[in-house]
């Protein structure tokens, strides 16, 4: 009895600084706002829930961890009584906002990759998440299954909610989405790679005007940034970012640089966004030890889409999904499929709409396109008897003409090989048996219209005007020359009887 009592009396008194916070709140915003007294108990009501739920360890319950604000940070989830972390993979807006949602925010500012608030500190529970952005819960969302991930510490996904402090309808920005700007054109900037074993790698340095050398903070360094970064020094393009402190951290430099977002094509870092450079010592987020590394190298390879293929084989295909169950297992479906395996007893004569086409590959750099993971990592898929060797190699997508993501393919199912080679190269990847994954200097890795996934499911789209997207290696995790050629951006016209791809244009994943 008294021990019930205690631990009641622990959790009211962990549960008391909240609802008190809660209920000034509430009064704050039903008085500045002019809310309904009615919405404001309801938004009570659901953090207190909330809390609850979190203190009470319940299977699926969801945290933020490492932000400035109890409304920012990565996720992690509750599983098997055990926090775990959420890896970026597939990682988008329709997550983020069930993931605000359920932790009762108003709604969500943006999602968060890369290890924007810090390193994974724990397992990740799941990975390739694909929710369709109105799940009670995250939990209810389509992954891989507990556990199975492929994800390094740095692909922790993350949310930035909407603030429940602040009146809705101002526009008052987040601390933490500073403003960004590129240096002033007259700055001098130089660059130099410190703590590397060679001259080619290294912590990256920064003088600004003459000032002193400093650091970049790691938070979102990606290839994109690494390969300014490798540009400028003339050592080529980057072969890797990586945020560590291997080659020393901020201990033994401070960051003069933080925010550094590139686009890809600048030819110094100068024209790339920082926050602002003048209020040193710059803001770390994450891991506070942390700099951003690169490691160049003049030998890169370069993806490019074949679009004409794309044009050529685009077509419908309507199947039924007792044909489908591989694909199904892979998450190559809509999610509606899925809601109708589960409520009709028939469901296997039920038929999937599919638009399918030929996607074909390019290696036009001066080295061979190897895969993300090394090959005793691959992991064998009964379904389609192969090695899966990267997590996702491409992705397609279906947009209506305002940019909204209308559908969604995703090509799980893959092994990359040489299938057709430019004349007088020999062939050298190769699938089967185990075989070497990856694709030589101009020869292609085709994957015909005819092979399972190769589509985008439209079953639910009405018939008109939409845009086809079809990327490689869209989350930028192989090194390349350059990601602007891995996309191909096409009108797709859908009728009642047909569907032609055309007017494909290269662009950005
Ligand atoms: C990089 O490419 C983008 C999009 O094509 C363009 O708007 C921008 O001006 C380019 N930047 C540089 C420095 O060339
Ligand atoms: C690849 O093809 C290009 C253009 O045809 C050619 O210039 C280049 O030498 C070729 N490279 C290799 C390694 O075959
Ligand atoms: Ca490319």
């Amino acid at each position: 009895m008294s021990a019930v009592f205690r631990v009641f009396s622990r959790r009211l008194y962990v549960l008391l600084p909240v609802i008190s916070l809660l209920s000034f709140n509430v009064f704050f915003v039903s008085c500045a706002v002019q809310r309904s007294l009615e919405e404001a108990r309801q938004e009570r009501q659901r953090l207190v829930q909330k809390y609850i739920k979190t203190l009470n360890k319940e299977e699926g319950a969801i945290r933020l961890v490492g932000g400035e604000n109890e409304y920012e940070g990565n996720i992690e989830v509750l599983h098997n009584n055990k926090w775990g972390a959420i890896c970026d993979d597939e990682w988008d807006a329709l997550e983020g906002r069930v993931v605000c949602q359920q932790l009762g925010y108003p709604g969500l500012r943006r999602v968060t990759q890369d290890g924007y608030f810090g390193l994974a500190r724990r397992r990740y529970w799941m990975d390739n998440m694909y929710c369709e952005g109105n799940e009670r819960e995250l939990t209810d969302c389509h992954f891989d299954g507990w556990g199975i991930n492929d994800c390094e510490a740095n692909e922790a996904a993350g949310v930035i909610c909407e603030s429940p402090h602040l009146e809705r309808n101002t526009e008052t920005p987040l601390a933490k989405l500073l403003p960004k700007f590129t240096l002033p054109h007259a700055y001098r900037i130089e660059l130099r790679l410190r703590g590397g074993r060679r001259a080619n790698e290294g912590r990256v340095e920064v003088r600004i005007d003459g000032g002193r050398w400093g650091t970049i903070c790691s938070d979102g360094w990606s290839l994109l940034e690494a390969n300014v970064v490798c540009r400028q020094l003339v050592l080529g393009f980057a072969r890797d970012a990586l945020q560590t402190d291997f080659f020393g951290g901020l201990d033994i430099a401070p960051a003069v640089l933080s925010g550094t977002e590139c686009y890809g094509n600048e030819t110094t870092l100068a024209q790339c966004l920082h926050h602002d450079h003048l209020r040193p010592p710059a803001e770390c987020h994450g891991d506070r030890n942390h700099v951003a590394v690169v490691v160049c190298d003049h030998l890169a390879p370069d993806l490019v889409v074949d679009f004409y293929e794309l044009e050529r084989t685009a077509h419908l295909e309507d199947r039924p999904m007792a044909l489908m169950q591989c694909a199904m297992e892979e998450n190559c479906v809509a999610n509606e499929a899925y809601d109708i395996q589960r409520d009709d007893p028939n469901w296997r004569y039920v038929t999937r709409r599919l638009l399918k086409f030929t996607a074909s590959t390019l290696n036009a750099g001066n080295t061979d396109f190897r895969p993300f993971k090394e090959k005793h990592l691959w992991e064998w898929h009964m379904c389609h008897m192969h090695y899966h060797s990267m997590e996702v190699f491409a992705t397609f997508d279906v947009f209506d003409l305002l940019g909204n993501k209308v559908a969604q393919g995703h090509k799980a199912s893959f092994c990359l090989e040489d299938n057709q080679c430019l004349s007088g190269v020999p062939k050298k990847y190769n699938c089967a048996n185990f075989g070497d994954q990856g694709i030589s200097v101009n020869c292609s890795d085709i994957y015909l219209y005819n092979l399972d996934c190769q589509w985008v499911d439209i079953t639910e789209l009405d018939t008109g005007s939409y845009v086809l997207k079809i990327s490689v290696n869209p989350e930028f995790k192989v090194a390349e020359m350059s990601y602007d050629n891995n996309a191909a951006v096409c009108n797709l016209l859908y009728t009642e009887t047909y569907a032609r791809v055309d007017d494909c244009r290269l662009a950005r994943p």
